[in-house]
């Protein structure tokens, strides 16, 4: 799945290996439109953060694992972009988390929807996971929101009361708040509508922000809700950072 150019030790790795993931996903129908664009953006924004967690957003990733942990349905949204760049991370979180992923895309085709089904069920096969999938089917709607997009299911997102939207779209993500969710996102641009408006908001890159999850569910690193949790503070802290990092280079 993987197979780029670049050897592992090239300091642009990690980065490389998200823009051959977009392109294959491209080829698959995957993407909207406007995919690379909000990639390019949030490559732009991981520039400023040095491409790290920093401190606060790993305090932010502990702090919405607990959420997803303690919440009585937790659901994983996945769109275009997410699918393309972390179908493996998101198919493991929701296994050991025990809740279904659904596929919910902005740009709603019946195109898109059935090859970014298509590639997570490949992915889980060949990952070995059981995790139930959703998307296939919507039978229900999210209030507030106009066409195609707002479709889903009810057993999964309409009900969900812990909801995960990497690379969420503002609208979508306001809409989920004032359904009363626990709404927490992953975006790198800290002064982005849904990172504003999020329950919780992980300033990091999507891939790191998972794989930290994954890291602190099996080292058993202690995963508890921190009742000071402050987001205002959260996005504030990513901004200082990336001022700071302009500033010493
Ligand atoms: O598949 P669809 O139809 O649901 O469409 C998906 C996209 C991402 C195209 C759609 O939701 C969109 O247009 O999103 P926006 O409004 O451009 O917002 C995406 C946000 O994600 C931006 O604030 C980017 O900075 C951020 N972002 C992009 N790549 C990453 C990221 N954040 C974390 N990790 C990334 N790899």
């Amino acid at each position: 799945m993987d197979e780029i150019a670049a050897d592992p030790s090239h300091p642009r790795y990690a980065s490389l290996l998200m823009r051959h993931r977009l392109e294959e996903a491209e080829k698959k129908g995957m993407l909207a439109a406007s995919a690379m664009i909000a990639h390019g953006r949030g490559e732009a924004f991981d520039y400023l953060l040095g491409e790290v967690t920093t401190p606060s957003a790993l305090k932010a990733t502990r702090h919405a694992l607990a959420s997803m942990v303690q919440g009585k349905r937790t659901v994983l949204s996945v769109n275009g972009n997410v699918a393309a760049l972390a179908s493996d991370e998101m198919l493991t979180l929701a296994s050991e988390l025990g809740c279904p992923l659904e596929v919910n895309i902005f740009y709603r085709t019946p195109e898109r929807m059935e090859a970014i089904l298509g590639h997570i069920s490949e992915r889980k096969r060949i990952l070995g996971l059981d995790v139930e999938v959703l998307g296939h089917a919507p039978n229900a709607r999210i209030p507030g929101l106009k066409g195609p997009r707002a479709a889903c299911h009810k057993e999964g997102i309409l009900e969900s009361d812990v909801i995960l939207v990497p690379l969420e779209d503002g609208d979508r993500c306001r809409a989920l708040m004032e359904m009363g969710k626990t709404v927490i996102v992953i975006d790198l641009n800290p002064r982005s509508r849904s990172a504003r408006e999020g329950t919780i908001t992980i300033v990091d890159e999507l891939s790191r922000a998972l794989k930290n999850m994954i890291a602190m569910l099996a080292d058993k690193v202690a995963v508890v809700v921190d009742e000071q949790y402050d987001n205002h503070a959260t996005l504030d802290m990513a901004l200082e950072w990336m001022l700071n990092t302009l500033k010493h280079e």
